[in-house]
């Protein structure tokens, strides 16, 4: 998979794209992360990417015209279709559901706004899809487009090893992770659960599954709504929530 990120800080998104599972995925050409410049495409003396924000109000405007020949640039590249991602408050929701999709794709090249954003007309012929990393607002899409890169770039087939697999991941199954544990198996800040100690691999997915099922509950009870529950984690489920209750009782009567 190839990812084009156009960018005023392309320094700063090839070390984001360097280091461990996604700088790995490069080495084994898992995935290809180039970086563009809009200063390098603007026509100016002065290399100007930015302009005031017509209507007048405080904050600068990312032009046109230097995007417009760094997408045009991205797009002559490779020869491969490229959906272009911009990454803003305004867009939907990243999700895993959305990584997956994006991860199957040969290219995609993600436009970082930097000011108070792009001129709207740009990303009406430019862009394929918007998307946020959160509501809350940063000085650059940099940090989404870092987010997306490694989102995207562990799914690649190899990238991740066998102990590492997505399989495993949060939400890949829509739930919660489920606790997890290394040696000592004793310890001052307490014991590793028996069951993940007896070797019954059954018993061990199973106390997972309920975990997951239980943090999924107390915690995201809206990825639960969003979910049909099986016969199995349902009862798995009924049982968290018997003893969580029992355990809140026992807690409110010790104090
Ligand atoms: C953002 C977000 C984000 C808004 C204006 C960049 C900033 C500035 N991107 N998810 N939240 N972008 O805050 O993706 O240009």
């Amino acid at each position: 998979m190839r990812i084009d990120v156009v960018t005023l800080f392309p320094d700063f998104m090839r070390q984001c794209a360097s280091v461990g599972v996604v700088g790995r995925a490069q080495q084994r050409e898992l995935l290809q992360v180039e970086t563009w410049n809009p200063r390098d495409f603007a026509t100016d003396n002065y290399r100007t990417v930015d302009g005031r924000t017509c209507g007048g109000g405080p904050g600068m405007v990312m032009l046109i015209q230097p995007l417009r020949d760094a997408l045009k640039a991205v797009r002559e590249a490779a020869p491969e279709p490229v959906h272009v991602v911009y990454l803003s408050p305004q867009g939907a929701r990243l999700t895993q559901g959305r990584v997956e999709a994006l991860a199957k794709m040969p290219r995609i090249a993600l436009l970082c706004g930097r000011y108070e954003g792009v001129d709207e007309r740009l990303l009406a012929h430019e862009v394929d899809e918007e998307l946020s990393i959160g509501d809350y607002v940063l000085s650059g899409g940099e940090l989404g487009a870092a987010v997306i890169i490694d989102a995207v770039g562990r799914l690649q087939d190899g990238a991740l090893n066998d102990a590492q697999s997505a399989q495993q991941d949060s939400f890949s199954d829509g739930l919660l992770d489920c606790p997890h544990y290394a040696k000592p198996v004793h310890d001052t800040l307490g014991d590793v659960p028996e069951v993940l100690l007896s070797g019954d691999h059954a018993a061990i997915r199973r106390w997972r599954l309920k975990q997951s099922l239980g943090r999924t509950w107390l915690r995201r009870p809206d990825l639960l709504a969003q979910r049909a529950l099986d016969a199995e984690s349902r009862a798995l489920l009924d049982e968290f929530r018997r003893e969580h209750a029992q355990q809140t009782r026992h807690d409110d009567t010790a104090h």
